[in-house]
C-alpha cells in the first residue's frame, strides 16, 4: 500500500492530484504553514468579523464569510461584486497576513500557474449542516472576461466534500474528500466549471474545534 488517496486525515504533499484538465489537488500542500494560516485568520476576522451574506434572491448563506486583501467578495439584494472596503466597517478590507500571499503563488506554481498575483482573498467557515450550492466563480473577470489567473483554494479544519461538475449547470459532479491542509488549484479549462461543497459533517478537528475554514484567492481584474 503506498498511499491512501482518500484519506480524511492530513498527510505531507507528495504531487498534485488532477481531478479535471486544468484543476489538481495539492493534498496536504499547506500543512506546514496552517498554524501560521490560523493565526491570520484570527487577526482578520477580529478586523472584519464573518458574516451570513444574503444573496440577490433573498437566501441568506449557510457559510459565514470574511476577506482580506485589497479586494473582497461581498453580496446583498442588489448583487454579487468584489469591493475595496468592508461594507459593515467602511474600512478596507484588513491587508493579507504574512506569508498568505507567498503560500498561494507556491500553490499555483506547483499546480502550473506561474507568476499568479491574486489580490483577494475570501475566507469560508463551515459550521455543521453549512453547505455552498453550486455554483461558478465569474466575478472576477474583466471587461473583456479575462479568467486567465487561477483561484487557490485552502482547506483548514474539518475535512468536506468537494463537489466538481462541469461548464452547465445540470452536469454530472464528482466528489473529493478535502482535508486539513489541502490545496486547490483551479485554472484554465476548469476555471468556470460549476462546483460546490456538500453539507458540513459534524466533528471536532483538534485545531479548529467544530468547523471548517476555506481560503480562496482570486485575481479580480475589476471591482464596483
Ligand atoms: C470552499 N470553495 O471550498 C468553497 N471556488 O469552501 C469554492 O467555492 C472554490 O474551492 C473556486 C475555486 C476553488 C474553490
Ligand atoms: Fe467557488
Amino acid at each position: 500500500m503506498t498511499g491512501d488517496l482518500f484519506a480524511d486525515h492530513a498527510e505531507p504533499y507528495r504531487a498534485p492530484q488532477p481531478i479535471a484538465p486544468g484543476a489538481a489537488i495539492l493534498r496536504g500542500f499547506a500543512l506546514p504553514e496552517a498554524e501560521r494560516l490560523m493565526q491570520g485568520i484570527s487577526a482578520v476576522i477580529t478586523a472584519a468579523p464573518l458574516r451570513h451574506l444574503v444573496t440577490p434572491g433573498g437566501q441568506t448563506m449557510s457559510v459565514a464569510m470574511s476577506n482580506c486583501g485589497p479586494l473582497g467578495w461581498t453580496s446583498d439584494r442588489h448583487g454579487y461584486r468584489y469591493t475595496d472596503r468592508d461594507p459593515v466597517s467602511s474600512q478596507p478590507w484588513p491587508a493579507m497576513p504574512d506569508g498568505f500571499l507567498a503560500l498561494a503563488q507556491r500553490a499555483a506554481q506547483e499546480a502550473g500557474f506561474a507568476d499568479f498575483a491574486p489580490n483577494a482573498c475570501l475566507i469560508n467557515r463551515y459550521q455543521t449542516g453549512a453547505r455552498m450550492g453550486l455554483h461558478q466563480d465569474r466575478d472576477e473577470g474583466g471587461p473583456a472576461g479575462d479568467f486567465t489567473p487561477p483561484i487557490v483554494s485552502i482547506s483548514l479544519g474539518l475535512p468536506a466534500v468537494f463537489l466538481f461538475g462541469g461548464g452547465q449547470r445540470n452536469n454530472a459532479t464528482t466528489r473529493w474528500p478535502l482535508a486539513h491542509g489541502d490545496v486547490v488549484v483551479w485554472g484554465g479549462p476548469a476555471r468556470l466549471a460549476f462546483h460546490g461543497v456538500a453539507p458540513l459533517k459534524e466533528g471536532r478537528h483538534p485545531q479548529l474545534g467544530a468547523q471548517r475554514m476555506n481560503l480562496t484567492f482570486r485575481c479580480v481584474q475589476r471591482a464596483h
